[in-house]
Parts: C-alpha cells; structure tokens; sequence
C-alpha cells in the first residue's frame, strides 16, 4: 500500500473510512457481544461495499463503564473482544486486501481501573498523585457536602464533574462518567507515557489515530467555575476552560513531533467537540504539523435546544448555512470530515431523513451529500443499509450510561418520565448501537446468543443480505457512490459551490476541476420539488451519472425532483 495516490493526495483524501462499533458488529462466540473475529469474518462485505479504511472503536481492555471509552490497560485487547493476536491477525487481513485500520485513542481520561489511577489515588504522596486532577473541597466547605465541589462543572454524563475520594478527602476531576478521570497533560510524564503507547501501536501496524476528545486535554489549570444557566442543566459549563484550552497547539505539535514525524501514511485525527472553525483550520493546516483533520460537531448540534435532551427539529437552511461555512472554510487550509452519524449520535435515516415510507430514498439522499462533498466522508455501520432509531419502549431497554444517568437524574429532579424516555428514545446513543443487521435470522446473524441490546426488529426487511441482493438498495448505492469518488477526481479534488441557500426543500451543489463539473441535486422533502437551478436547460442535458428515481425522462420539467430523491450530473465545461 502507498501512502499516497496517483495524484500525489495522501490516501485519506481518496479514501472513504468505516466505522466499526465493534461490540454491536459481528460476535463470533456467541456471547452477545461483538468481537475481533466477528468483524475479520465480515471484511468481504466491507470490501464489497469499497471501504479503504476501518475506524475501530476502543477494543483495550476496559471495564466497560463507557464501553470502551474508560481503558485499563492501553496495551491489552478486552478478552471480550478477542486477543492482542487476533488484532495482529485483523490487522494483517485488511492490509493484504488494501484496506487500513485506524485505532481509537481514549487519553483525555483513563479508567478508574487503570493502574495509573489506582496508584494516584493510593496517596496524596503518590508519584502518580499529578497524573490526574486532584483538588480539595473549596475553601470553607467540607469534604461530601453539596456545593464542596472544587468548582462548580458539570460532567457531560450528569451530575459534578467531581468525584470525592473518601480516603483522601480530595476529589478528582472527571468530564465524562465518575469511571472516567481526566489525565493531567500538564505533567510530562503522563505526555511521555501517552507517545510511547502511541508509537507502540504503530509499530504493530495501525495506520492511524482517532483521537477522542482531543481538544479538551488542555485544561485551564486554575479550573475557574463556568458559565451557569448552559448546557449542564444545575452545574457549570467546563467549556471556556476546557474546549481548545491554553495548550493544546502545544501539546498536539509535540505529539506529532514525538509520534507521527518520520511515518509515511499515518493518520491523525483529532475528535473535538465543540471545535471552532478558526481552531479546526488551525488544528489541520498540514504547514503547522498538527492534524490531518477533525470531527466538528456544528451539524449535530443544530437540533439542541437547552441541551442535547431538549432536541428541536432542523431547518434544512440551518443545516446547509453551516455545512457551506465548513466546506469554505477548510477549502484553502486544513481538510474536513464528512459525517452525518456515529456512535453517538440518533441513526441519521431517523434524524435528519424520512425513516417511514422515504426511508430508503432519504438515506440516499444523505449518502449523496456525504460522498461527493469535499473531504473525508466516515460511514458508520448499518448507515449503508437505512438502519434507522431502534423502538425504545421503557428505559430498562437502554444501557448507555450517559442515557441512564440523565434519565435518573432528570426524574429525581421533578422531570415527567414520559417526556425524558421520549428524548431518550430520540437522541439516545443506543440508537446507533444495536446491534448490525446482517440477515433475517435469529438476531439479525448478530449473535447465536442472546445481545447484550436489543436487536431491531425492523432487520426481517433491513438487513446487508437482502441490500445485496437488490441492485437498486441503499448499499449498492452507497457501493456506486464510493466508486465514483476513486473515478472522479473532481469529487475529491473539486471546488465545491453551494446553490439555493435559502430552500427548505433541496439540496443543491457543484464540484468543479479542470473542465469537469458535477451537480448533486438532492430533495429534502416528501414533496415534488421544481428546484431554480441557474443553467437547469444546460444540466437537463447532461451526463446523469445516478439517480436514486428512474423514470421516463419526459415526466416532470428535466430537473424537477420526486420525493427525497437524488440525481447526480456531470458535464465538461470549456
Ligand atoms: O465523545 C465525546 C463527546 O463529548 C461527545 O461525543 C459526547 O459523548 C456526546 O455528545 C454525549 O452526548 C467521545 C466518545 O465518542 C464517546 O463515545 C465517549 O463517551 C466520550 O468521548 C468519552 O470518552
């Protein structure tokens, strides 16, 4: 495999990425819960589909408080997802099919299992104590009392970011679950330690790194009390002091000096919620040698009201506003990610498409957008099926820690629990995480056990094997997409060109290189829609390269778009 392609682009501007929740995946042992040799059983279908690369969610040992997302050991595979062999052995499948695997790094916290924490936590006098963030009750309050916290934020999984230590009297900081504490980047041993894991995997053979809240390793070391009255229901908002905080250009460069430098085709991308522009083009300008590119979150925030419980519908003006702000942007400096879903976020079909009779036409239409923008498009598992939200009937059938806590949360505090479970069932990360639909048989072909969620029942008339049967489904358009990115260069080389910024109704672009130029015109309704394209006669006579809706050419007016339906032109320009 080269690090670069025939035009001298390095491999992930070509490359579309897939992400693989691997607990939710394939199990190959009938546990109920995903694994390794599941997935290394399924990379024909990944294959099929044209995938270049595979992002793997955290598969280091880890007590799962977070699945995955709390690690105990970083240089260990969970014995529920197989061994440090068989990911040896994964690695090696997909670099012989030509496919890559980037790995994720969860270092913005550790677990509470982690020998590092168990130490630090041991003494004050600990070596170790500094690793993480460890403070007093605030002046005059005493320890476990409410409002003693050292400051007043609020974690993202409800409640105070702290965690009192009853031995000690001290707390320590934690963002995410109390399972969850935040490393201390200020102290450079805990630096040292991160890169030396870092290189280790590399020099196993992983192509590159997801980088979990990478822009929140830099805290304020004063920890000041945030914002109140924000997103953190009764607590402060840690993000002033937190999201982008006074280090991190500092400490991403020198891990990129410490890691990356001197590796050909090693992928850094950062995950940063909250990310400004001006930070993302900062972050992934290749003259600052920081990294490739990053998750934004603009999109997937555009449905937040007072926080993500409290979600609103979205306005299709809103949404194409930000995404041109991106694609602008990072259009001269820096690279973009494209993604609609992942595995924390509602199943995209459902959210920002049809997920009722239009199902399979608004997931093409999200397919479309995603594939021929400019930058990096992520697919995350089932996205190329239609898989949509899962019928969440009580909150016993949710098992996502943030989801559970909030509901506990939000109930004790006087919250009707029929209007919390509706939220829950809308915005809830279970959604993405039931388990892949592979056929009609028991449990989808998940697991001959029994799930550790829900499966779907929608899979008897969703799932991969009856998508490859029909030339006409979800995944075969997903599959031509994918195609077309690796034949056409001005998909990802191409100016892009917003149109009708202000329609409700359709979705509307161009891609420019050279002499080539491509238009994606897209419904985003149910209606028919007779979208004011400038030039429409000249398009009308183009190339029609896909159309999710064939029908006699005479129908309509040429440009005139059915229900949620999709076509795509191209044409030589002089
Ligand atoms: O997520 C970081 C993050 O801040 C959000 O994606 C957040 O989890 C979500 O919006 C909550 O509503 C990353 C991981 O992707 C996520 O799975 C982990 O739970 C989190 O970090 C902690 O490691």
């Amino acid at each position: 495999m080269t690090a670069t392609n025939d035009r001298g682009e390095p491999w992930w501007k070509t490359a579309v990425i897939y992400q693989v929740y691997v607990r939710s995946f394939a199990d190959s042992d009938g546990d109920g819960i995903g694994d390794l040799d599941g997935l290394r059983g399924r990379l024909d279908y990944l294959q099929r589909l044209g995938v270049g690369a595979i992002w793997l969610t955290p598969v280091q040992r880890s007590p799962q408080d977070d699945y995955g997302y709390d690690v105990s050991d970083y240089q260990d595979i969970d014995p529920l997802f197989g061994t440090l062999a068989g990911f040896d052995a994964l690695v090696a499948d997909l670099h012989d099919r030509g496919m890559r695997l980037i790995m994720d790094l969860v270092v913005n916290h550790t677990s509470d299992e982690h020998p590092w924490f168990v130490e630090s936590r041991s003494s004050i006098a600990s070596p170790k104590r500094d690793w993480y963030w460890w403070r007093p009750p605030r002046p005059g309050r005493h320890a476990g009392e409410p409002g003693a916290e050292p400051n007043n934020w609020g974690s993202v999984f409800s409640g105070s970011a702290w965690e009192l230590d009853a031995a000690s009297g001290e707390y320590y900081l934690h963002l995410f679950s109390r399972k969850q504490p935040d490393l201390n980047w200020e102290h450079p041993a805990v630096r040292r330690a991160v890169h030396a894991m870092m290189r280790w995997w590399l020099d196993r053979g992983v192509d590159g790194f997801r980088m979990d809240c990478i822009n929140m390793i830099s805290k304020d070391p004063a920890l000041p009390d945030g914002p109140d009255g924000g997103r953190r229901g009764a607590f402060g908002d840690f993000g002033p002091h937190v999201i982008g905080g006074p280090r991190l250009h500092e400490l991403v460069r020198e891990m990129h000096a410490e890691v990356f430098e001197g590796r050909d085709g090693i992928l850094a991308l950062g995950e940063t919620p909250g990310v400004t522009l001006d930070e993302a083009r900062l972050l992934t300008d290749p003259a600052r040698d920081e990294l490739d590119m990053v998750f934004q979150f603009e999109h997937v925030e555009l449905d937040h009201g007072a926080g993500k419980w409290d979600p609103r519908p979205i306005h299709l003006a809103d949404l194409k506003a930000s995404m041109g702000r991106w694609q602008a942007g990072l259009a001269d400096a820096g690279w973009n990610s494209l993604y609609w879903g992942n595995h924390d976020q509602p199943r995209a079909v459902s959210r920002f498409g049809d997920d009722g009779i239009h199902r399979e036409r608004s997931a093409k239409v999200l397919a479309a957008i995603q594939l021929l923008l400019r930058g990096t498009p992520f697919i995350f598992q089932g996205e190329e099926l239609g898989m949509t939200n899962a019928p969440f009937a009580q909150v016993a059938d949710f098992r996502d820690v943030e989801a559970l806590n909030h509901y506990a949360t939000a109930t004790a505090a006087g919250e009707d629990p029929g209007v919390v479970l509706a939220a829950l069932r809308r915005v809830g990360r279970d959604n993405a995480r039931t388990p892949m639909h592979w056929d009609t048989t028991p449990n989808a072909g998940f697991t001959t056990g029994e799930p550790w969620i829900a499966v779907n029942p929608n899979h008897l008339g969703i799932n991969a094997a009856a998508a490859l049967a029909d030339p006409d489904s979800v995944f075969h358009w997903y599959r031509r997409l994918i195609a077309l990115r690796r034949e056409e260069p001005a998909v990802v080389g191409g100016d892009v060109t917003l149109l009708l910024p202000h329609d409700e109704r359709v979705v509307a672009f161009t891609r420019t290189l050279g002499t080539v130029e491509l238009l994606v015109l897209a419904s985003w309704s149910a209606d028919v829609a007779a979208p004011p394209i400038p030039d429409a006669g000249g398009w009308a006579a183009a190339e029609l390269l896909l159309s999710s809706c064939p029908r006699p050419a005479d129908h309509d007016g040429p440009l005139d778009l059915h229900a949620w339906e999709t076509r795509v032109y191209r044409r030589r320009v002089p």
